[in-house]
């Protein structure tokens, strides 16, 4: 088997019930698996809401014991919500100017010559952590240098490699992120912390908990989750020579070739809400204060949506893919992400001729009732220039 295939666990639950269960810490989890549930779920804020009093709960596994900061927009239910996303909104569109992208394009000709010279490197820790650090101080529009630091603290900020949630970990980026408030405050710039404190909402200026809860939304939401989408994306053209031949050969796919990556590889594979009101999903009924989650990894191969779902299509015609969420919440992140691996691709097109898996470790996350891959632990290629 190809290493980098990622199976669909959820295929037989999503087609017989649309749902699965998931004890997770003693806070179970009704998992919603199809397309068209989730986005009527994504939809629906007033029953299936982000807010209320447990800070870390939506999220699975929960991080109600490692975090008492709410995340903001992320826990935040409207009309509060859209006051923030329309605060942060434009700031998270940055990416689409012409010199951060000649900016990204630099920080990721380095890495990929580096992986070329080196010839073979492992991935996860050397090439996508670094290319991920790297490229998050253009988003937070700080010093190059200051991503060794984040480069320091391993590829998940709440994971460790032997527990799924650390919280001397968590606790070394909640100190960290104060300590940039306070220098903030002390010595404003052209930063996201300044911009932040600067800002207000009917009339109020952020306070330091509020800008620290988008700052640790930037830092956590956007690091696993592109560290996988660029390692999977790394191991599919590996497995795939004459993929990386077609793009070079048709460049104008390399925008649905993306989204078809980010499909396959739905790098975040759910988010959870918390249930308002007794209510149902899929027939089956849910009590109020109980959880439910949106598959957006299952919801992304759902037959009834997408012709041969469990295929690798890059030049994928229609492709309303959820793996960045969909309405209310969908990831401000998206525009940095998607220009990273567009420049990424891009870039591989035109420097490696081909690369191959000499060693994978597999990551696999244990929700109970499945067993998903979302990515690898360690992957080591060997690059070959063009
Ligand atoms: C929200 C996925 C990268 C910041 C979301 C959601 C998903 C998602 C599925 C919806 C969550 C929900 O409905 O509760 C991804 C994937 C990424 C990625 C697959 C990479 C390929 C990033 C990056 C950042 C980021 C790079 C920032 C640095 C956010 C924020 C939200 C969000 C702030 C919450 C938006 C809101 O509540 O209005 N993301 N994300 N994400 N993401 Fe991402
Ligand atoms: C949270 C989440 C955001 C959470 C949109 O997703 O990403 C997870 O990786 C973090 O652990 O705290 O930020």
């Amino acid at each position: 088997m190809k290493k980098s295939k990622i199976d669909d666990p959820f295929k037989e639950a999503r087609e017989t019930k649309g749902f699965g269960t998931m004890n997770d810490q003693n806070d179970p989890v009704t998992m919603i698996l199809g397309h068209k549930d989730v986005r009527k779920c994504a939809h629906n804020w007033k029953t299936f809401q982000s807010g209320g009093d447990e800070i870390g709960r939506i999220v699975v596994p929960s991080e109600v014991h490692i975090r008492d900061t709410r995340q903001i927009p992320f826990e935040v239910d409207p009309p509060q919500h859209k006051s923030y996303r329309d605060l942060v909104e434009p700031w998270f569109k940055r990416p689409l100017e012409e010199a951060y992208q000649e900016k990204l394009t630099d920080i990721i000709n380095i890495i990929v010559d580096e992986a070329l010279t080196k010839g073979s490197m492992e991935v996860v820790s050397e090439f996508a952590l670094k290319l991920q650090s790297r490229a998050l101080t253009l988003l937070l529009n700080i010093p190059f240098e200051e991503s060794e630091l984040w480069i320091s603290w391993g590829t998940h900020v709440f994971r460790s490699e032997d527990t799924a949630l650390d919280g001397d970990k968590a606790n070394v980026l909640y100190d960290y992120i104060d300590a940039q408030i306070d220098k903030a405050i002390a010595n404003p710039g052209d930063d996201l912390y300044s911009k932040l404190l600067a800002s207000e909402i009917d009339g109020k200026t952020l306070t330091k908990e509020e800008v620290k809860g988008v700052l640790i939304l930037t830092f956590a939401g956007g690091r696993d989750t592109v560290i996988n989408a660029i390692t999977n994306t790394i191991a599919y053209f590996a497995d795939n020579p004459q993929a990386l031949q077609q793009l070079r050969d048709q460049p104008e796919h390399l925008n649905s070739a993306i989204e078809e990556l980010l499909r396959y590889y739905s790098p975040l594979t759910q988010m959870g809400r918390v249930v308002a009101e007794d209510t149902q999903v899929c027939e089956h009924a849910v009590k109020a204060q109980s959880r439910i989650s949106m598959c957006w990894a299952s919801a992304n191969r759902d037959e009834r949506v997408f012709e041969n779902p469990n295929e690798v299509v890059l030049d994928r015609k229609v492709n309303p893919h959820v793996a960045f969420g969909f309405g209310t919440h969908n990831c401000l992140g998206a525009t940095h992400a998607r220009q990273i691996l567009r420049i990424l691709l891009n870039t591989l097109t035109q420097k490696v001729g081909c690369m191959q898996i000499t060693a994978a470790k597999e990551n696999i996350e244990d929700l109970d009732e499945f067993n998903r891959k979302v990515g690898f632990d360690s992957l080591q290629v060997a690059f070959h220039k063009l």
